[in-house]
């Protein structure tokens, strides 16, 4: 199965891995300023997927220069109409190549395919809702006195910033590039170093749809390539979504030159369930609001906080269907849970795991990497519930971002809310009731910013996403992020 699972990887990785690996500056392909490359392995076989150009603080120079020449000649007198139709263009093309899309996330990121083509659909959709909303921005009239007319427009900031993590590579990009692109800004873009693959073949494939320099992608690591962008005095908005450390790195940075900032971070989100839940349903949702995507999701539902009169029933059926789910290469359709991204997340994952079992918590289920000799190049982990640990412990307060569930009882409705909310992130939640009044008490009570009433991990387009507390600023998605995007004009003319 090991040389069967290296030969697939191989054949795929020479069928989908975009031709060009070089930085994308003005429409171009070139090599970074210092010459550098860097290599980016694919989890399931640890072996190189290719060599990728090292961006450094001249290129990103090269590329805010690129970006701000595009929006001044051509991007920035381009109508409404033509930006629609260049985003629904963009969706177009992702979408004739969505399945080389989805295998190119699959061998970089170790995603299930089945899971990435939901990702790839996700991104066609996202351009076409921001291709959409390019035509609807409308300004408002402001009533002072009949001497005056007062009227605001929204402009776009020129060039925008964007830094983007490796969980969800192509995603993540089009949560940021749509919705600048649709409301007139042009780009300079970072992919995470541990992926950079997908976002390099976008600009690959819509080489002849985005002018030139409208989109400049700048591969390479977070503090060469990542700072620079953020400290660059001519970005005039910046966007992020990595861990809750750089992400307070980016905010200092921005202060600088009080550039514009949205962060989306980190989560240790909850999910509640009522003892009147539908429990086969309740088991689905758990089992995707955590192992989806290996856990590697910053709204995963990390705790769980289950009524306790049903938790021993619950937890039963729950560790069935946790054990049930398939380990595998992630380039089968019947693989639930594929690797973790890079050797250096199992062991951040591991390390979490063996601090529980030092504060005596006991394993439900799994807590360890899976005993299967076919896997063991790659990065995987198994998928873990774990009962019995503090709340107030690490594990349970900070982010692990793996296949792993901390589970709680209550019956003390107040108690669970307080609990809930005890910890620094406020990204999302969940909750699993029939009752229409609890699930609408308990969405109010919670403190985060995305709100699941009987299902979990759901991103339609035109749903704002983003974080309470510690989770991040600003929202993505849906018309907010046309909102971060842009920037208030009031114009007061006198009648007088
Ligand atoms: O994140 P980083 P890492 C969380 C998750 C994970 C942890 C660490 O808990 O285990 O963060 O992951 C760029 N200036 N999330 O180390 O470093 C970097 O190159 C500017 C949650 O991968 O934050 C990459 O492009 N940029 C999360 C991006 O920041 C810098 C998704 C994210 O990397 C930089 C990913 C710097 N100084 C991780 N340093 C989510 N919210 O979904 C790094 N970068």
């Amino acid at each position: 199965r090991k040389s069967a699972i290296k030969e697939r990887h191989k054949q795929t990785a020479s069928e989908v891995i975009p031709d060009n690996r070089q930085l994308y500056i003005g429409g171009g392909w070139e090599p970074s300023s210092s010459g550098e490359s860097f290599e980016t392995t694919d989890p399931t076989t640890g072996e190189t997927l290719a060599s990728v150009s090292a961006g450094t603080a001249k290129d990103i120079d090269r590329a805010v220069e690129a970006a701000w020449d595009a929006y001044d000649e051509v991007y920035s007198d381009m109508s409404t109409a033509k930006r629609q139709a260049m985003l629904t263009e963009i969706a177009d093309v992702i979408e004739e190549h969505s399945e080389a899309f989805a295998r190119l996330e699959s061998l970089d990121n170790g995603k299930p395919i089945t899971e990435a083509r939901i990702d790839i659909d996700l991104v066609t959709d996202h351009f076409r809702y921001f291709a959409g909303i390019a035509r609807a921005e409308e300004g408002r009239t402001i009533n002072t006195d009949d001497s005056r007319h007062v009227q605001t427009i929204r402009e776009p900031y020129g060039v925008v910033g964007q830094i983007i993590p490796w969980n969800f590579p192509l995603l993540m990009a089009a949560w940021k590039l749509a919705p600048a692109l649709s409301a007139g800004n042009t780009v300079v873009i970072k992919p995470a170093e541990e992926t950079p693959l997908s976002i390099l073949k976008l600009m690959e494939v819509t080489e002849d749809v985005i002018p030139d320099g409208v989109v400049n992608v700048v591969t390479g690591f977070g503090p060469e390539a990542g700072e620079p962008l953020s400290k660059h005095p001519d970005i005039r908005k910046l966007a992020f979504t990595g861990s809750t450390t750089v992400g307070s790195e980016v905010m200092k940075s921005a202060a600088e030159h009080i550039t514009d900032v949205t962060l989306e971070l980190g989560g240790k989100s909850p999910l509640v369930i009522f003892p009147d839940a539908d429990l086969e349903q309740a088991v689905e949702t758990t089992i995707t609001s955590i192992f989806f995507n290996t856990g590697e999701c910053c709204c995963a539902g990390s705790r769980l906080f289950v009524h306790e009169d049903i938790k021993d029933e619950f937890l039963d059926s729950l560790t069935d269907a946790a054990e049930d789910l398939t380990i595998d290469d992630p380039l089968l359709e019947s693989t639930d849970l594929g690797p973790k991204v890079t050797a250096e997340q199992v062991e951040r994952t591991m390390s979490y795991i063996q601090d529980a079992e030092a504060e005596g918590a006991a394993f439900v289920t799994g807590g360890t990497q899976p005993d299967d000799e076919a896997l063991s190049d790659g990065c995987f982990v198994a998928p873990t519930l774990i009962d019995g640990i503090d709340h107030d412990s690490d594990p349970v307060q900070e982010e692990i971002f793996g296949p792993v569930q901390e589970v709680f009882s209550w019956s003390d409705y107040d108690e669970m809310i307080e609990l809930a909310n005890d910890v620094d992130y406020g990204l999302a939640a969940g909750v699993l009731t029939e009752d229409l009044t609890k699930a609408h008490q308990c969405a109010r009570d919670i403190e985060a910013g995305n709100i699941w009433v009987n299902t979990y991990n759901d991103f339609p387009a035109g749903q704002p996403f983003g974080g309470y507390k510690q989770s991040g600023v600003g929202r993505e998605i849906g018309q907010e992020a046309v909102e971060h995007y842009t920037q208030t004009k009031s114009i007061d003319i006198s009648l007088d």
